[in-house]
C-alpha cells in the first residue's frame, strides 16, 4: 500500500502502476533531486528520510534518466529499476545537443512562470507558457519582487491577460501578505514548478514558503564567481508546510520550443487568425487581416517567430527519426547478409 504517498504528491494507481512492470518485489519511491549519478529519493513516509540510490544501467543512456519529480520502482538491490509514466511534464529543446529534449520537471499539476518587477519578461515568460502547455500542464505567472513596483498586483493581472492565463499575482518575500495569494495556488498534495530566469528569486520564495533557509541546511549549491550568491544548480522538489509539492529548478537561460505548443499558449492569436478573410492569410499585410488588425504587434510577432521555430525543430526531429530507422535497416541487413555468408 501507499497510503502514504500524500506527503510526496498524488499518485493513485502506484499499486496497479508497480503490478505492471516484470517481476516483483518493487517499491515506488518519488525522485527529489539528482545528484552526479545517484538520485535522492523518498518514499513519503515521515519518519525515513530520503536517500540516495543508483539506476539500472540502461536508464542511465540521456534522454531516459529519471529526473526531479519522477516516480520510480526501486527494485530488491535498492536500485531504480524502471521511470514510471510521466504525467504532466514541461520538456525543451536539450541545449547544445543534437536533436534531444530535456525533461525540466516530471509530474507537475501546475507551472509557476517567474518573472521578476519591476521589468518582467513576457517574451520569454510566453515561451515557457508554450513548454507547459504542450506538457499539459497549465501555467500561472507569478511576478516577483513586488516591493520594487508601484502596483505589481495590476501589472501581474495585466500581464496574465494578455498570456492567456487565469492566474496572475505578484509577491515579494518582504510582504508575507503577498505570500497568501501564492498559498492558494500550491494546493496540498499538488506538484507545481517554479521556472523562470536566474535571479528571479525562486530560490528566496522557496525559502520563504519554507519558513527557513534551506541553504544553511545543505542543499547543493555552487558560488558564483565570487561574488558570494548561491545559485541553485540542482532542481529540487521540496514538500511546503501546507503538504503542497513545489519544484525549483536553476535559471533557464534557454527555452527552445520541442513538441509543440504554441497552438495552445496563443489560444487568443490562434482565434483571430480564423477571422481572416483568406484562409492561408500569412498575417504579413493581407488585406482583411484580424492577427494584423486586432492583435497585440509585439505578441503577434513572438507567435510568428514561435510558429516557425516550432516548425523548424519540427522538421528536425522528423529528420533524426528517420536517420534512426535507416541506421537501424542498415544494420539489420548487415547482419542478415553476415548470416547470408554462414558467418553467424
Ligand atoms: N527586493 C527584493 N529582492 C528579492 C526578492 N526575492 C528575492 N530577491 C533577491 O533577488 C536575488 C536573487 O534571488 P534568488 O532567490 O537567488 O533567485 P533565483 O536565481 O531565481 O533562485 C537575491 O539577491 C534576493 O535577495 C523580493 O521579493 N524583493
Ligand atoms: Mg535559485
Ligand atoms: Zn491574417
Amino acid at each position: 500500500m501507499h497510503a502514504s504517498t500524500a506527503g510526496i504528491g498524488r499518485r493513485p494507481d502506484l499499486d496497479a502502476e508497480l503490478a505492471q512492470l516484470a517481476g516483483d518485489g518493487y517499491t515506488a519511491v518519488r525522485v527529489l533531486a539528482q545528484h552526479r549519478g545517484r538520485w535522492l529519493v523518498s518514499d513519503g513516509l515521515d519518519d525515513a528520510p530520503p536517500r540516495l540510490v543508483a539506476a539500472r544501467g540502461r536508464l542511465r543512456a540521456a534522454g531516459g534518466a529519471p529526473t526531479t519529480g519522477d516516480w520510480v520502482a526501486i527494485d530488491g538491490d535498492g536500485v531504480i529499476a524502471a521511470v514510471l509514466e510521466r504525467r504532466g511534464v514541461v520538456v525543451r529543446r536539450a541545449a547544445g545537443a543534437p536533436v534531444a529534449g530535456q525533461v525540466l520537471a516530471a509530474n507537475v499539476e501546475l507551472v509557476l512562470v517567474v518573472e521578476p518587477l519591476p521589468e518582467p519578461n513576457e517574451r520569454r515568460a510566453e515561451r515557457i507558457i508554450a513548454l507547459a502547455a504542450s506538457g499539459g500542464v497549465p501555467a500561472a505567472l507569478v511576478l516577483t519582487k513586488a516591493d520594487l513596483a508601484e502596483d505589481g498586483g495590476a501589472v501581474a493581472r495585466r500581464m496574465a491577460r494578455d498570456l492567456g492565463l487565469a492566474d496572475g499575482i505578484a509577491v515579494s518575500v518582504h510582504d508575507p501578505d503577498s505570500l497568501t495569494v501564492l498559498w492558494s495556488l500550491l494546493e496540498p498534495g499538488t506538484t507545481s514548478v517554479l521556472l523562470g530566469p536566474s535571479g528571479a528569486g525562486k530560490s528566496t520564495l522557496v525559502n520563504a514558503l519554507l519558513g527557513f533557509n534551506r541553504q544553511a541546511i545543505g542543499e547543493v549549491s555552487e558560488h558564483n564567481g565570487g561574488r558570494g550568491r548561491h545559485t541553485t544548480v540542482t532542481r529540487d522538489l521540496l514538500r511546503m508546510p501546507n503538504g503542497a509539492l513545489l519544484i525549483d529548478t536553476p535559471g533557464i537561460r534557454e527555452a527552445g520550443l520541442w513538441d509543440g505548443g504554441v497552438g495552445q499558449s496563443f489560444a487568443d492569436i490562434e482565434e483571430l487568425a480564423a477571422r481572416c478573410r483568406f484562409s492561408d492569410c500569412q498575417h504579413n499585410g493581407e488585406p482583411g487581416c484580424a492577427v494584423r488588425a486586432d492583435g497585440d504587434p509585439e505578441r503577434v510577432a513572438a507567435w510568428q517567430k514561435l510558429e516557425r521555430e516550432q516548425a523548424w525543430i519540427e522538421d528536425r526531429r522528423a529528420a533524426s527519426l528517420a536517420r534512426e530507422r535507416s541506421g537501424r535497416r542498415f544494420e539489420v541487413t548487415q547482419r542478415e547478409a553476415r548470416r547470408a555468408k554462414g558467418g553467424r
